[in-house]
């Protein structure tokens, strides 16, 4: 398992957080994902060979955030 830590710009509240995390959790490959809303960071534990940043950076923009890293 590998683990990444994006920098999330946009989310203001729990819904935000919630959609965030739901939309990792929804990738192949994504074992967990924590959405930190003091640090705007979401903590993310994938498995490499399934999964990647572009995919994650998509997810989150589709929900209407945007990725920093
Ligand atoms: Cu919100």
């Amino acid at each position: 398992m590998s683990k990444l830590v994006l920098a999330v710009e946009g989310m203001s509240c729990n819904h935000c957080k919630m959609a965030v995390e739901t939309a990792l959790k929804s990738l192949a490959g994504v074992d967990t994902a924590t959405v930190d809303l003091k640090n705007k960071t979401a903590s993310v534990s994938y498995d490499e060979s399934k999964c990647g940043l572009p995919a994650m950076k998509e997810a989150i923009e589709t929900q209407g955030y945007t990725v920093g890293v």
